[in-house]
């Protein structure tokens, strides 16, 4: 759930991302399994789990006696040890809001602090992962602390990365002393079909920022990029997923004034046929205004 909501009685797990929704845009996401889930709760985790799928949701909550980099180095120590534990350690899409991402803690920003702890926990009990991370997003909400979900597999998935980009894995030091830990999307084959889950997506060529304060180029950028990425996908799988009738997408904005003119853009070039939920969010790099994330389906 986007924004703020009350819980509610459904025994299901629920997430409450921090992050406010633009006008019209629904504020509920709900994942639906093809078999019906069973509930619980491991320790700080809540938990949905199918026979081929799990769902994983935890929040670490703001402690100024604990450091941002180990509180998330535990919550992902944590959460790669239950995934192995229940037998679903393939990681395929994550999704992380951080309070306040883009603010000083003691010299470094915020994002590479949770960087660093995401880093380690995945070289120390995951080194198998290196360079097939599950794709992700992370974006900065005004409250919440150190927010984490997850889906999650018995198989693995296949990730996916874009020519025109380099891996966020292979960062240069200058974006954090650790780099972050993600794949550009990732593929995941089901009995009855393939989903492509894209990865936060921005404007970035190598590994640069670009057009930055120039709003409508980023958010052509990271459109181009999107395309890119469901290109090689395409190749990769030998599905259409472009032209695929479920095609979900969520746009993170920055600034809220931008948002009728991203919305203009982005429904233009993504076509009737794709469900957008436009989100305020705080970007992981100061000079990024947009970011945009898929998941796709055949
Ligand atoms: C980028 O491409 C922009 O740290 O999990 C996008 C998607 C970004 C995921 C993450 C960060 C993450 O580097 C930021």
């Amino acid at each position: 759930m986007h924004g703020d909501h009350g819980p509610s009685a459904d025994p299901w797990p629920q997430v409450h991302s921090g992050l406010d929704p633009f006008d019209a845009s629904p504020t509920i996401e709900a994942f639906f399994a093809t078999t019906p889930p069973k509930y619980e709760r491991d320790n700080t985790f809540d938990l949905a789990i199918t026979d081929d799928l799990i769902f994983a949701a935890c929040r670490s909550v703001e402690d100024p006696d604990i450091p941002l980099a180990k509180r998330s180095l535990d919550l992902y120590s944590g959460l790669v040890r239950l995934l192995q534990a229940r037998g679903y350690p393939h990681i395929l899409r994550v999704w992380n809001t951080v309070e306040n991402v883009n603010a000083d803690l003691r010299g470094l920003e915020r994002y590479r602090h949770f960087c660093a702890g995401r880093h380690d926990a995945f070289a120390a009990l995951r080194p198998d992962l290196a360079e097939f991370y599950p794709a992700a997003s992370a974006l900065g909400a005004t409250r919440g602390g150190l927010n984490v979900y997850c889906l999650a597999a018995q198989a693995p998935g296949i990730p996916v990365e874009n020519p025109n980009q380099m891996s966020a894995f292979h960062y240069p030091s200058e974006y954090g002393p650790r780099s972050p830990s993600f794949s550009r999307a990732l593929l995941k084959r089901w009995d009855a079909g393939t989903d492509l889950f894209i990865s936060g997506t921005a404007s970035i060529t190598g590994h640069a920022t670009q057009h930055v304060g120039d709003l409508t180029a980023q958010v052509g950028l990271a459109l181009d990029n999107v395309e890119k990425v469901i290109g090689t996908a395409e190749q990769a799988a030998h599905k259409p997923f472009a032209a695929s009738s479920q095609r979900f997408f969520k746009a993170y904005i920055r600034h809220a004034k931008d948002f009728p003119a991203v919305r203009d853009i982005v429904t233009q070039r993504l076509g009737d046929g794709a469900q957008v939920m436009y989100l305020q969010a705080e970007i992981c790099r100061l000079d990024l205004l947009f970011e945009i994330e898929g998941a796709l389906s055949t």
